[in-house]
């Protein structure tokens, strides 16, 4: 068993290394933070290593943990844990080398995934990540929540349930979060900073966002759009489209709604001498429709109501796939 082996590991070793998935939402970074303090409270030593730039809405996190931008050229770890990864592209860059951070555990709740991870860790039934932090850690023998995991891992359940609203919300989910706000979480502080307070530049191009609304399929399809040129004319930056999807969602009638998002490819140029474009590609399902099925033909993955991809293709193109790939979904 899996879990076994992450306590043999952690029994084995005294300094570990945990990270989220690349570009960490709350439930990679909550759940790096929350096991951070459970391998603390099992009295091993932890570091939190985050290389990318922390959305703003995870900032109010940062102070339950020293959040290590970049390693000491000494650092040597007896094993590396991974939050939330389902895929080998996903991991943090520059991941540090086996010989500093030694075996990498995946630590996981997505359904469709990658063999990526010495040792995987994967609960496909647990709403997210942080969840299943908080059965390894009382896999471990710590049984009380540690206080300063309670304000991360509530932010990880908080986030990947919707606000205790989706379908992956059970009995056992809401109990965690019971337990999470006896030891400390703040539902309104978690609340407020995950959903609410945007900056003028967003809801400026949710505005916009909403503007490029088509609907197809019969309205069973939303599509929505946001290109380079939208983000820099209001202000507005690629954090700020995360989460816009479920505005399509929100259409009655609609059972998909994906979000079309222009994305510099990596290292990439055009003839032109401008930077080449993928089209990032965000799903969300009403429920009915398990848009994962349309991400993986994509070339990407995810959960039943939520999933993702990258395309190599202009908006228009990967409009023109998506759509056929919902429609076979949706037959
Ligand atoms: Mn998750």
């Amino acid at each position: 068993m899996s879990v076994e082996r992450v306590v043999d590991l952690v029994r084995a070793g005294e300094r570990f290394l945990v990270m989220g998935h690349r570009r960490p939402d709350a439930d990679a970074f909550g759940s790096a933070l929350g096991w951070a303090a459970f391998l603390r409270a099992a009295g091993k030593h932890a570091d939190v290593y985050v290389p990318d730039a922390l959305a703003p809405s995870l900032e109010y996190l940062r102070d339950a943990a020293v959040v290590h931008a970049t390693l000491p050229a000494e650092a040597r770890y007896d094993a590396a844990f991974v939050m939330d990864t389902a895929a080998r592209a996903l991991l943090p860059t520059p991941l540090p080398p086996r010989d500093v951070r030694g075996p990498l555990v995946v630590v996981d709740h997505h359904a469709a995934h990658d063999d990526v991870g010495d040792v995987v860790v994967r609960d496909v039934g647990a709403c997210a990540t942080g969840e299943v932090v908080i059965a390894l850690g009382r896999a471990l023998g710590v049984e009380a929540i540690p206080a300063d995991a309670a304000r991360p891992l509530y932010a990880a359940i908080v986030a990947d349930t919707g606000g205790f609203r989706y379908p992956t919300t059970s009995a056992h989910t809401l109990r965690l979060g019971a337990e999470l706000l006896d030891a400390g979480a703040d539902p309104w502080e978690a609340a407020y900073s995950l959903f609410e307070g945007w900056e003028p530049a967003r809801l400026r191009l949710l505005s916009a966002v909403i503007d490029t609304l088509e609907t197809h399929l019969d309205g069973r399809l939303a599509i929505l759009r946001v290109t380079r040129e939208m983000l820099s004319s209001l202000g507005a930056d690629d954090d700020m489209v995360e989460g816009l999807v479920s505005y399509g969602r929100a259409l009655r009638g609609v059972e998909v709604a994906a979000l079309l998002w222009e994305w510099p490819r990596a290292g990439g140029t055009s003839a032109g001498g401008t930077a080449a474009l993928d089209t990032k590609v965000s799903l969300r399902s009403q429920g009915r429709a398990d848009v994962s099925v349309i991400a993986v033909e994509l070339g990407g993955g995810g959960h039943r109501g939520a999933a993702g991809a990258q395309v190599e293709a202009s908006l228009d193109e990967t409009a023109r796939l998506v759509r056929k790939s919902c429609a076979r979904l949706l037959e």
